[in-house]
């Protein structure tokens, strides 16, 4: 097996020891940084995304192998110019204004992250206008929003709208997710996208950006 095999196999494994040496054998072997990070960092993750998705990989596993593509990604990033880094897409998210809940949103960063995406986190608790200025800033094609309460539901509608307020509603595609929303509550507020699960997030962006 090559040793770039050996990479996706331990990224897989989520061994962060053997992803922190065999990535920097790789570069020491004078391999492409992008190749390190497509074939073997996110190569391993590709392992990790039909399982979970299968039921064969869990939560905790899964966050694990992202943690080890993280710390191969400390090693190789340096070495490559962002602007030579072939994003599927720029992502901001956050959890809605209210709400503190992120364990979700964290594996939904990981998987987008390990299909390629580039993701900007603003954390929990972000109002409206948080999303408003990411956007200004970052010019992502794609917000995500997460909200887990009931009571925090509504804060998307809120966000929609200042977004809308803004003028930056025709620069970017909206997805939601958390578990009481639904694809129904998606389209009542006017969100382009709704994924039930990390799998379904990556999934309806790469989607939304092809259209
Ligand atoms: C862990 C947890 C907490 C932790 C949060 C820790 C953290 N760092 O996130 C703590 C203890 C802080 C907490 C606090 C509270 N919690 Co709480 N919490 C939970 C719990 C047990 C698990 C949530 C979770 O992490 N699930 C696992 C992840 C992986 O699943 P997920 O979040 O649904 O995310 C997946 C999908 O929804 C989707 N997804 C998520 N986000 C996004 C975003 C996009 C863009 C897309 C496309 C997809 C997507 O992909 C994810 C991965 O597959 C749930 C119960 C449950 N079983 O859901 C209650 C729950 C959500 N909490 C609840 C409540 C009431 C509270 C509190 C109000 C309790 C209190 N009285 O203080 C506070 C509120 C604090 C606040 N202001 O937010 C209720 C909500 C009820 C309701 N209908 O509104 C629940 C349902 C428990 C219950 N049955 O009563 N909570």
């Amino acid at each position: 097996m090559s040793k770039l095999n050996n990479l996706a196999e331990a990224v897989f494994q989520g061994d962060f020891t053997e992803v922190k040496n065999l990535t920097q054998q790789l570069v020491d072997d004078g391999v492409d940084p992008l190749i390190i990070i497509n074939e073997g960092l996110i190569g391993g993750m590709n392992i990790v995304a039909p399982k979970f998705k299968a039921g064969e990989m869990f939560v905790p596993e899964v966050m694990k192998s992202a943690k080890a593509m993280h710390i191969g990604m400390e090693v190789v990033k340096p070495l490559v110019a962002e602007s030579d880094i072939p994003y599927a897409g720029k992502v901001v998210i956050g959890t809605v204004a209210g709400d503190l809940h992120d364990i979700g949103k964290n594996l939904v960063i990981m998987i987008l992250e390990s299909g390629g995406f580039k993701v900007i986190d603003l954390g929990v608790d972000v109002p409206p206008e948080g999303f408003v200025e990411a956007i200004k800033k970052h010019e992502p094609q794609i917000v995500g929003m997460s909200a887990l309460l009931t009571t925090t539901m509504m804060a998307m509608k809120d966000t929609i709208n200042a977004i809308e307020k803004a003028g930056l509603r025709n620069k970017v595609k909206i997805v939601v997710g958390g578990a009481p929303i639904s694809q129904d509550f998606a389209n009542e507020i006017g969100a382009d996208g709704y994924g039930a699960d990390a799998m379904a997030a990556k999934e309806i962006c790469s989607k939304l950006l092809s259209r």
